[in-house]
């Protein structure tokens, strides 16, 4: 179960799963009175000090199931949080993590809520601290406000540097890997790169970006980008606060879904994150299928039929490098259905445009008539532009 590996990544001990299906939450508790008392006497048994909700809980909600459990409650988004703030590992996604947990805190600070989370380290303590009473409580909340406005003050900062670093990578394209967590992202960017991309089976190992060169064949260089994973319910705090890391993909010319193809859930979390796909407003891109982990998979008969059924798509297997060839092969397909075509005669005097024609893009000819070369090229849209705009000014 998710849940489950969720909490484990995050630490914790599994040591009972409850379930229950309602048509609508219980307002006051989210599960129903017989579910809460079949959870008190599950807690008694098995000793748990801690109780994880798979749903999102209204700070109410969880007020309620506090007191009535006297033990600590965590909804599946301060897991999630938590889950980030223990793998945050650069500055940019610290603070991320950090403005993402404040936000979420700040209209759960009240008294009856800290009281027990306080008490013990681990899940669901990593929030501000906090102190008793209702003065205490006003003097915390200004804190928190004031650490927010902090954390925005220096992510746009850092989203201002970004923004120059992205303006010099404008005439690359670029190819960004998303899928659901744990799916094999960074591991297939290791594979195509030779990056050395953190890769660890656990959930959410990546959370900034990595962007990498990526050579073809044809000697085509594009940015390949590596970056956070997503999940079902992915809290909203955080994806506000990673916006600046997913704008990365969203620059991108082409999509790599990559998919866990060995998961029994694969089907229900490319729907997930084509949902989110489509919540960044990043959905109409040219989208590549990635089936990875085929390595795992006991029933090939599986591939045929997916192969049907998502014509763009490519099978690997990214730790014993299965399937490379006809990866790279498509991306330069689709790759060069997005390109431009020209031919321009340039003088031979127009070195910076000849080297930057050369460098940028795919010169298929060139022919010297004297002083002149008509040269025809490929190119991205970005650099056929530029590429036209120097051209014109070399003529003027
Ligand atoms: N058997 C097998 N394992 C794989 C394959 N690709 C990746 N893995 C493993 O799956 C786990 C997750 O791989 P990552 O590359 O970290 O996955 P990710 O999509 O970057 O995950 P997040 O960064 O957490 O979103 C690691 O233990 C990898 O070794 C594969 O093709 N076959
Ligand atoms: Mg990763």
């Amino acid at each position: 179960m998710e849940l489950t590996a969720l909490a484990e990544t995050a630490g914790a001990d599994v040591v009972a799963v409850l379930m229950q299906a309602l048509p609508a939450p219980n307002a006051a508790t989210v599960i129903g009175p017989g579910k809460l008392a079949e959870l008190k006497q599950t807690i008694d048994e098995t000793d748990a000090d801690l109780v994880i909700f798979d749903a999102d809980l209204t700070p109410g909600q969880m007020k309620n199931l506090l007191q009535k459990t006297e033990k600590k409650i965590v909804d599946r988004s301060s897991l999630i949080l938590d889950i980030f703030a223990r793998h945050a590992r650069t500055h940019e996604a610290q603070l991320q993590v950090e403005l993402a947990q404040m936000e979420y805190y700040l209209p759960r600070l009240t008294r009856q809520w800290t009281h027990l989370s306080r008490q013990e380290g681990g899940i669901g303590t990593r929030g501000p601290t906090r102190g008793p009473g209702e003065t205490q409580l006003e003097v915390d909340r200004r804190a928190v406000r004031k650490r927010i406005a902090y954390l925005r003050k220096k992510l746009d900062k850092i989203e201002q540097q970004r923004e120059t670093r992205r303006k010099i990578r404008q005439h690359y394209q670029k190819v960004a890997l998303v899928g659901y967590t744990n799916a094999g992202k960074s591991s297939l960017m290791n594979m195509l790169t030779d990056a050395n991309t953190f890769v660890e089976d656990r959930l959410f190992a990546t959370l900034d970006s990595t962007i990498r060169t990526l050579v073809l064949e044809d000697s085509r260089e594009v940015l390949l980008i590596d970056t956070v994973g997503f999940i079902k319910k992915l809290p909203t705090h955080l994806v506000a606060s990673f916006r600046s890391t997913l704008n990365e993909t969203a620059d991108a010319d082409i999509l790599m879904h990559v998919v866990d193809v060995s998961h029994p859930a694969f089907e229900e979390q490319i729907a997930v994150v084509l949902d989110i796909l489509g919540d960044l407003g990043i959905s109409g891109r040219p989208l590549l299928t990635v089936f990875n982990k085929i390595d795992r998979l006991k029933d090939r008969g599986l591939l045929t039929e997916l192969a049907e059924r998502y014509p763009q798509s490519v099978f690997t297997s990214a730790t014993s490098g299965m399937g490379s060839t006809a990866l790279r092969s498509e991306l330069r397909e689709i790759l060069s259905k997005s390109e431009k075509s020209g031919t321009l005669t340039v003088p031979a005097s127009a070195s910076r445009l000849l080297a930057y024609m050369h460098e940028k893009a795919v010169v298929t000819e060139i022919r010297w008539e004297g002083n002149t070369a008509r040269v025809t090229f490929r190119a991205a849209p970005d650099v056929y532009n530029k590429i036209m705009t120097m051209a014109k000014g070399v003529r003027e």
